[in-house]
Order: structure tokens, then C-alpha cells, then sequence
């Protein structure tokens, strides 16, 4: 079983405890990593699966998130995938259905690059408990990454499969294998055909093999995974191994059933609500820390702000509040502008004797504006209520 793609370092540094053999569905017995990044960077919110995030301040260092500060998020195992035995099916609604190599999709179709902002729709999910907890990883705001992905378009691979009339979805089936209430799955995604076919000068739906020029590490989904720009990175199947052409939305669990936006478990309202696709439009403050003690009249604030994810949206005014909500000062946009992707911002905050908090609210190019407070949703999903970091007057 090949792990070249696993660095040294983090093999030896996961010890004996890093390869747990597990029986997959097949009754196979493979060896499955419980990858942690080869990194120090992460604070896990859950071990297994691993799941963790960055220290806020990481975030706002670089509008590239590097691999080392992007959050995990995975739903069970890891699989450790041999490239050279690897193979991508294609089916469905096509005309030529198709099972290719990861080489020849290298070879066959043009390389093709997109900056693209991925974020969990769980993100920010700990701040439900100010309204009502809700269950799920906890997530503070960092479950969220900007990074450029190098890859194939799924357009190209499309085209090349040909697409038959009736058409309009296309499903994602990931290797790994989830493990929930004694039920053994694997992670599907999917998407509107018309997502699959948008290519902006910025950026399109892509098969990538890269992250920020290096292979896909284990976690981020070697060798293969989707990247779908503007959409919840639910939709960004890791380990993907199959692609189905359909006239309807996949029905793997986290379509059909999870990563809808509903007020309760109730199967019946589940089973009519449209999945999620896009984000939310939301923002967040990354700099100075939550308890962050502050002397002086004035403080640095910085942090992210993005879009709904829909093409042509843009971030149009991010402000900063030290007085719990009465002034707001607008902040500067300090990174690069595009569609799908975050922008960071920073600006100069003049603090009162009172200050006990920052809050920050975006406002998009439609003219929408952050609410303060979140909608409510029994899963804890796209939390966007203005983000607020208590500090001290040193
Ligand atoms: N196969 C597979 N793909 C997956 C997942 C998963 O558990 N299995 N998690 C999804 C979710 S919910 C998110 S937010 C992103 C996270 O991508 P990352 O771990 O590279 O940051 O991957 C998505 N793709
Ligand atoms: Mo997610």
C-alpha cells in the first residue's frame, strides 16, 4: 500500500496509534490513518474523526491559507489511496461513461487553477449556544481557509464524457467510510449541473490534485477531490472516486438528509427542504484574541469577510464596533478581491474607557447586510450573526 504521500515525519510522529486497521464495508481489512496534519498549527475539536481549525490569528497572516493552518474537516476515515491504483468512474446521464486513471486525467485534460475560499456551513457552529445549543463539532470561526487549487475543470471532463438531455445534477461519492448509528457509509456530495459548467475568469468547479502547489495531503482528500468554488466545502467531496451525471440531487446522506436548514428533526420537512449550496454571507474578527487585554486608546482589529459565494458578489463595507453596536468604523480591504474568495480586512479602532467588546458586520455589493443575530437551525449550520470577541481594558 503506497503512503508516499504521507511525509516521514508524519508517519514516525503518529506512532503505533497512527494506523488503526478497520473493517471496511466490503469486510476487507485496509489501513486506515487517522490523519492529524503535519502540523502543530490546528486545535483539534475532535479527535476521531479528526476535525480541527486554526488559531484565528493564522487566518489573517496570509489571504492563502497555508496547508499547515487549513482546517480539517472529515467525517470518518482517512483512506490511504495507492494514486497508481486509483481510478475516477464517471456515470450516469452520459454518453460514453467512462473509468480513468489519476494519470491519464492529468494528461488528458488542460491543467486548470482556482483561488477558491472553502468553509464548513458548521462554522461559528459554537455560537448557537448564546440562542440554543446545538449538537455537532463546536466550531469557533476558523473552520474556514482560502487556498489555490490545481486541477482539471469537470466541464472538460464533461464535455468529453458528453452530457445527456435531462441532465441536472452531478453526484460526488468520496472512499472514506462513515460510521453512524451502527450504519456504514461513505461521503456523497452534489451539485446543480449549471454549478459544473460556470467558469469565471476566476475560477471554476474543479477535480483538484493540488493545494497551494503541493499534492492534496491525506486529510485534504489525496489524490483526488472536488473544489467547488462559492459552495459550502460539503460539497468539496474528498478522496473522490466517482461521479454520476443524474436528473435529480444525490440521495447520500449528506444531501438528502443532512445539510439543510430546518428547525427541527423532522423527516417529513427534511425530505422537502433543498439542500445547501452557497455560503452565507459572514465575516469575523481574527485579531486582537478573544480576552485579548488592550491598553492605549486605539487597537489594530483584523479579520475575514466573505461572500454568499454567489458569481459577481462582492464584500462592500466590513465595520468595526467598540462599543457594543452604537459607532462603527469601516475597515480596509487588505487583501485581493475575487469571486468565491474571502477578503481580509484590518482597521484602527478608537477604544473607550468602556470597551468590553469588538463586533464586526459585513455588508455585500447587493446591499445585504449581516444579521446581528443568526437564524436558528437544529443542525448549527451558517452561523452569521455578527461576529463579537469580549476583551478587557488593560
Ligand atoms: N469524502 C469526504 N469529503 C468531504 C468531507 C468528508 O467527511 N468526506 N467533509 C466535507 C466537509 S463538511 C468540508 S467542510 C470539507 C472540508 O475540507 P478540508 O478538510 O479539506 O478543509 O470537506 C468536505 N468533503
Ligand atoms: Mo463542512
Amino acid at each position: 500500500m503506497a503512503q508516499s504521500h504521507l511525509s516521514r515525519r508524519a508517519v514516525l510522529g503518529r506512532g503505533a496509534l497512527g494506523i488503526l486497521a478497520v473493517a471496511c464495508g466490503s469486510g476487507r481489512l485496509s489501513r486506515i490513518w487517522s490523519a492529524e496534519p503535519e502540523n502543530g498549527d490546528l486545535i483539534a475539536r475532535q479527535a476521531t474523526p479528526y476535525n480541527a481549525e486554526p488559531p484565528l490569528a493564522k487566518l489573517v497572516e496570509n489571504w492563502m491559507t497555508p496547508v499547515n493552518s487549513f482546517f480539517v474537516r472529515s467525517h470518518g476515515t482517512v483512506p490511504a489511496i495507492d494514486p497508481k491504483q486509483f481510478t475516477l468512474k464517471v456515470e450516469g446521464l452520459v454518453d460514453k461513461p467512462l473509468s480513468i486513471s489519476l494519470a491519464e486525467l492529468i494528461e488528458r485534460f488542460p491543467a486548470a487553477s482556482t483561488t477558491a475560499t472553502l468553509t464548513c456551513a458548521g462554522n461559528r457552529r459554537s455560537e448557537f449556544a448564546a440562542i440554543k445549543k446545538v449538537s455537532g463539532v463546536q466550531w469557533e470561526a476558523g473552520a474556514i481557509g482560502n487556498a489555490e487549487w490545481l486541477g482539471v475543470r469537470l466541464v472538460d471532463l464533461l464535455k468529453h464524457v458528453g452530457v445527456k438531455a435531462g441532465a441536472k445534477h452531478v453526484w460526488f461519492d468520496g472512499s472514506d467510510v462513515i460510521t453512524e448509528k451502527n450504519e456504514t457509509f461513505s461521503f456523497g456530495g452534489s451539485i446543480p449541473i449549471e454549478k459544473s459548467l460556470v467558469t469565471t475568469a476566476t475560477g471554476a468547479t474543479l477535480l483538484a490534485t493540488q493545494m497551494n502547489g503541493q499534492a492534496l495531503t491525506a486529510a485534504h482528500g489525496f489524490p483526488l477531490r472536488t473544489v467547488v468554488p462559492g459552495f459550502i466545502g460539503a460539497r468539496s467531496v474528498k478522496w473522490l472516486n466517482k461521479i454520476t451525471v443524474s436528473d435529480r440531487p444525490s440521495p447520500n446522506h449528506f444531501v438528502a438528509d443532512v445539510y439543510k436548514l430546518v428547525p427541527e428533526e423532522n423527516a417529513e420537512l427534511i425530505a422537502k427542504t433543498s439542500p445547501i449550496y452557497e455560503f452565507m454571507l459572514n465575516s469575523a474578527v481574527c485579531l486582537p484574541a478573544s480576552g485579548a487585554n488592550l491598553s492605549g486608546d486605539r487597537v489594530t482589529v483584523k479579520g475575514f469577510a466573505l461572500t454568499n459565494g454567489a458569481t459577481g458578489r462582492s464584500i462592500k463595507l466590513v465595520e468595526v464596533s467598540a462599543d457594543g453596536g452604537q459607532t462603527w468604523v469601516p475597515a480596509k480591504v487588505t487583501s485581493p478581491v475575487r469571486d468565491f474568495c474571502w477578503v481580509l480586512w484590518s482597521v484602527d479602532v478608537p477604544l473607550t474607557s468602556k470597551t468590553d467588546s469588538l463586533i464586526v458586520r459585513a455588508t455585500d455589493s447587493s446591499g445585504e447586510i449581516q444579521p446581528q443575530v443568526s437564524p436558528w437551525n437544529y443542525k448549527g449550520y451558517q452561523f452569521n450573526g455578527w461576529h463579537k470577541i469580549s476583551v478587557k481594558r488593560a
